[in-house]
């Protein structure tokens, strides 16, 4: 062998060559060994995966591969009870996710010439409104085909969220959200199929339902279509853009000239911009400079600041935290719950607990600036950042939360930039998961919890999130995951289930939360905050501070088991 590629072969035993490496793995086969165990279905019976992948798991690249456009709704609701033998989870695809991931000759229930012809007399009189689709097949001859999206032509109406910069804001007025009865065998896939028509999209659900959001002008076909199958569904919001208005109600004059006399503009009443938020922490960071400091670890496509607080009196057996929020920008309560953290904390630093002052924070509550923008300006509903795709530019954004580079490109995450999960073209493309990623490895601390919260649905999810895995300690995630729950549900009485995030909801890869538990960081966890589905991503502002003040009580229980086991 050369002596070159014998360094190679050494580097890559050594683990040096990381992730690169770690990312051409078969999913569900684990490197470094001994990482995973495989996703219990009674998670008392668990047994520990020893190191070697099986042989079927070796085998499932190709189908993972092909499967691997997929959106949020595609990978959702594993039913945990009914999951077969460990081994079988982890590599059939179909079983884990009905929605996209099943076979379009399967969906034996319904009758999909009705729903074809159905949904093309939809299209066919409804005229080309915008400037035409990206061509789909044009991203899957750089990735990988994917054969349903290349069997369907694109429709030529307008995307749920996918305007060019010029254009106004998006109107929801008579768009609906139903809440799906998915127990039937074939919904899914009829429901993945209206998506990918574009009539309409996922918003969240469980592993027996399924919340979407079906245009104003689908509602007839849509419901046409249902009655006929038989699916069962309740109308959860009868006009989103009413509720859209009525969201976020502006502050009066006198209170606005109040709150700025005060220093800064967050009030926990309302939702607020960018500028608040950001204003707000250097407003702390100037009041309390003795413990808190300010710093921006990078840019966002857009140019805005990743602004990251610390509060830290600066002894040296302090333990520590990071905390973000606002990945996904439409996900509002995240950065007002994040925001609240910080506020009380700062507020009341010398009258806290021990187990808070004895913690060095690292806030970043708006870890995608100008997603959350556009969410205020332009589409309520965005979701991804705003860099624009290589392409016709028609759709932009990338998943922030697929980008993360631990099993970058495995189950879940979309190589589709019109996707809602597009997971970028490499791992860490993205400005803002890199700088997050780049400032936890480089800061020096020794991260003992990351938390990142988003919405909806009152969960508390633990790695693995890409495939049917759970790392070697998820026992002591799970319980103390529960005892956050306890916490929440006994402060403000909402209920968070736990469990493993591809367990619970639906394998997804690239997220932050596995990336930071790869990185050795003990408590991982996504925090999936309130409602369940009544109010969903347009939470009223009056849920603001009882959600907020329950999830502080779960972080003040993390906290009492960091400092005291
Ligand atoms: O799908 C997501 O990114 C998260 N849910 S959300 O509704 N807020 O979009 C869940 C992420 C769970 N973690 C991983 N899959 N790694
Ligand atoms: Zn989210």
């Amino acid at each position: 062998m050369e002596s070159w590629s014998v360094l190679v072969v050494l580097l890559a035993a050594s683990g040096v060559l990381g992730t690169p490496f770690i990312n051409k793995l078969a999913p569900g086969q684990e490197f470094p060994a001994k990482n995973s165990v495989r996703q219990p279905s009674n998670i008392e019976d668990a047994s520990i995966d020893q190191a070697q992948p099986s042989a079927s798991e070796l085998t499932s690249t190709l189908t993972d591969a092909e499967s691997s456009i997929v959106d949020k709704v595609d990978e959702t609701p594993v039913k945990p009870e009914a999951e077969p033998a460990a081994a079988e989870v982890s590599i059939k695809p179909d079983s884990v996710n009905p929605i996209e991931e099943t076979p379009e000759k399967s969906d034996s229930n319904v009758s999909e010439a009705c729903i074809k012809s159905d949904l093309e007399s939809l299209v066919a009189t409804e005229p080309a409104k915008t400037e035409p689709q990206e061509s789909e097949a044009a991203h899957t001859e750089t990735d990988h085909v994917d054969p349903v999206i290349d069997e369907e032509p694109a429709v030529l109406i307008p995307k749920i969220g996918d305007l060019s910069k010029k254009e106004v804001k998006v109107d929801y007025s008579g768009a609906q959200v139903w809440k799906i009865n998915t127990n039937r065998t074939g919904v899914r896939a009829v429901i993945t199929r209206l998506r990918r028509r574009n009539l309409v999209s996922t918003w969240g659900g469980d592993h027996s339902s399924a919340d979407i959001l079906v245009r104003h002008d689908a509602i007839e076909n849509v419901t046409r279509i249902f009655k006929r199958e038989n699916i069962l569904y309740d109308v959860i919001i009868e006009d989103l853009q009413k509720r859209i208005d009525e969201e976020n109600p502006p502050l009066s004059p006198e209170e606005l000239e109040l709150h700025d006399r005060r220093g800064h503009r967050m009030t926990w009443k309302q939702y607020h911009r960018l500028e608040d938020i950001h204003g707000f922490m250097e407003y702390l960071a100037k009041t309390y400079p003795t413990f808190i400091s300010t710093k921006s670890i990078g840019k966002s496509h857009e140019g805005r600041d990743l602004k990251v607080l610390r509060i830290s009196d600066g002894k040296l057996t302090n333990k520590a935290v990071f905390i973000d929020g606002g990945i996904h920008a439409r996900e509002w309560i995240s950065p007002a719950t994040v925001t609240y953290f910080i506020n009380q904390f700062a507020e009341n630093f010398d009258e806290e607990s021990d187990d808070i002052k004895n913690t060095d924070w690292h806030f970043l509550p708006v870890v995608n600036p100008d997603g959350y923008e556009y969410t205020h300006t332009t589409d309520r509903l965005w979701r991804k950042n705003r860099k624009p795709s290589n392409l016709a530019r028609v759709c932009s954004g990338i998943d922030l939360n697929r980008n993360f580079g631990y099993r970058w490109g495995g189950k879940g995450a979309s190589s589709n930039p019109c996707s809602e999960t597009f997971r970028g073209r490499n791992a860490f493309s993205e400005p803002e998961s890199k700088a997050l990623a780049d400032f936890i490895k480089s800061s020096g601390a020794n991260f003992s919890a990351y938390l990142t919260y988003h919405s909806y649905g009152q969960y508390l999810l633990y790695p693995w999130g890409y495939d049917n895995v759970v790392p070697p300690d998820y026992k002591d995630l799970d319980e103390v995951g529960k005892t956050i729950a306890k916490a929440i549900e006994e402060t403000g009485g909402s209920k968070y289930s736990v469990g493993s995030s591809s367990g619970l909801l639906y394998p997804a890869s690239g997220g932050s939360d596995d990336w930071a538990k790869a990185q050795g960081i003990k408590y991982s966890y996504t925090v999936e905050l309130s409602d369940t589905g009544r109010y969903g991503f347009i939470l009223p502002t009056s849920y603001i501070d009882p959600v907020a003040k329950e999830s502080l009580a779960g972080l003040r229980a993390l906290m009492k088991i960091i400092h005291h086991g």
